[in-house]
């Protein structure tokens, strides 16, 4: 028998969703568009041509879903608001949009629910993705604008704020990969958007300390655990610090270090845009946070070729015309470890999760005094319901488990760690896979919406009730 494994006292346990994956009434209230309400209506996009257009109808059942968070224990819900229902064109306020968020903060508020806003989770008006989207530095703007509206209906109840969600997802797999909204495949470009984005949290940022210095500010980042397949083999060693540059450094390093790594820009050099980064950019995007968010799903083992034929590969790569997220690297190799996977594919790789909580506290946060959050952790699994919907999912309770006990030896480490966000507390829209993938503690049932608690979501319940991993 071991023993328990306390959590320090004040840590907060929550669980997190974002607004596209569930809030469905897509054309209600004066909602715009947004760019994933038009690449999942492009065909062959999204598995099976699903869209967020009802998702878990959350927009009509969240007083329904905050009672259920109060019924499991849960102490703060990360959610975004969708910028095109605020603001439907990218541009003017629509008041009944910002209701939305009204109500349900008030009844979060009134459950005990500490709400904790993200400001993008990927939903970017439609509008101005006509208009360049992320690629464009005028939506950086747009993007303050948004921050400020929202903050002038929410400021008052809302203390923790989160800017962007993953913007490595936005860039990359948006403008580069096309594997998610808009869909586009130029790496010049995706590194535009990168930057934007970035310049995006930073004006913002400067907007929402100005409006209250009393508010805890960050922004949520993805992680990877990046391993080489040989560590004694230079090539595999090149491999893992390129896609530990990309993944990981590239957007860490100028919001907490106020600049791009030399060795990603030098790696990008072919096709990094020369008049990207104007004066004061890095100043405002190395605002001081009070808080980073970490996601953390898996990771990879990585090989490479030779670093003198590294070019050379990746010149052959791109002319093979496959797109891929991995701009200026394409010539890495992904090696599949004989490790359990998830309904994702994804390797389950906790030890990585503390690694890396240790690794940004002593290298990142720590010294900056920015206190980290698992914003996101969790699984897809094939749930099997049984007759009254419920869904006994030890390999998902298994996953998060396993990752707490991460986390909590992070924390032995030293590692400042003030909570944990279970992702997600709904089967939701999960992006390109639609509804084929569930990553919820709680089940939805998509003819009906009605929602069935599952066996990990009781079990998290007892975990944030008692602050212990038992
Ligand atoms: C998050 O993104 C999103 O924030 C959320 O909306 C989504 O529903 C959820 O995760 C589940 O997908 O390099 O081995 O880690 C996930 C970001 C980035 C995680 C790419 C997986 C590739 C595998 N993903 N990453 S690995």
């Amino acid at each position: 028998m071991s023993t328990p494994k306390q959590f320090p006292d004040g840590f907060l346990w929550g669980s997190a969703t974002a607004s596209y994956q569930i809030e469905g009434a897509a054309r209600e209230d004066g909602r715009g568009c947004c760019i994933w309400g038009t690449y999942s209506r492009t065909p062959g996009k999204v598995h099976a041509g699903h869209t967020g257009q009802v998702a878990c109808d959350h927009y009509h059942r969240y007083a329904e879903d905050v009672r259920l968070m109060r019924d499991l224990n849960l102490q703060s819900y990360r959610f975004s608001t969708s910028w095109a229902r605020v603001m439907p064109d990218g541009r003017s306020i629509n008041r009944a949009g910002l209701d939305f968020y009204s109500r349900l903060t008030d009844e979060l508020l009134e459950q005990g629910v500490v709400p904790w806003l993200t400001l993008y989770h990927w939903d970017l008006p439609q509008a101005l993705e006509d208009q360049g989207g992320w690629p464009s530095r005028d939506v950086a703007h747009r993007f303050a604008d948004y921050a400020e509206a929202v903050h002038e209906a929410l400021g008052d109840r809302i203390h923790y704020w989160t800017t962007l969600n993953e913007p490595w997802c936005s860039a990359f797999l948006g403008y580069a990969a096309g594997r998610h909204a808009p869909g586009r495949t130029d790496g010049p470009d995706a590194l535009r958007a990168a930057h934007h984005l970035l310049l995006g949290h930073g004006l913002a940022l400067q907007v929402l300390r100005s409006r209250d210095p009393e508010l805890e500010l960050g922004i949520t980042l993805n992680f990877a655990d990046v391993t080489p397949a040989d560590p004694g083999d230079p090539g595999d060693r090149d491999a893992a610090r390129r896609i530990d540059g990309m993944s990981n450094r590239f957007f860490i390093e100028p919001l907490l270090r106020g600049g791009y790594p030399a060795d990603v820009l030098d790696d990008l050099r072919a096709v990094w845009p020369e008049d990207l980064v104007r004066d004061g950019d890095l100043d405002l995007i190395s605002g001081r946070m009070d808080m980073l968010g970490v996601n953390y799903y898996s990771g990879n083992t990585v090989t490479g070729v030779p670093p003198e034929l590294a070019h050379e590969a990746a010149d052959a790569a791109r002319a093979l015309g496959r797109p891929t997220e991995h701009v200026g690297s394409e010539h890495v190799g992904f090696v599949p470890q004989d490790v359990p996977h998830t309904a994702m594919g994804w390797e389950v790789r906790p030890h990585g999760l503390t690694d890396l909580l240790v690794r940004l506290d002593r290298d990142y946060t720590g010294p900056a005094s920015t206190d980290l959050y698992v914003t996101e952790n969790g699984a897809a699994y094939d749930d099997v319901p049984d007759d009254d919907g419920f869904v006994e999912d030890t390999d998902r309770l298994a996953y998060v488990a396993d990752h707490l006990a991460a986390v909590h030896a992070a924390i032995e480490q030293g590692a400042t760690v003030r909570g944990y966000f279970l992702w997600s507390l709904l089967d939701n829209f999960e992006w390109a896979y639609g509804y084929d993938k569930r990553f919820g503690i709680v089940r939805v049932d998509y003819d009906t919406l009605e929602r069935t608690p599952k066996a990990s979501a009781q079990w998290y319940a007892g975990v944030a009730g008692s602050n212990r991993l038992p």
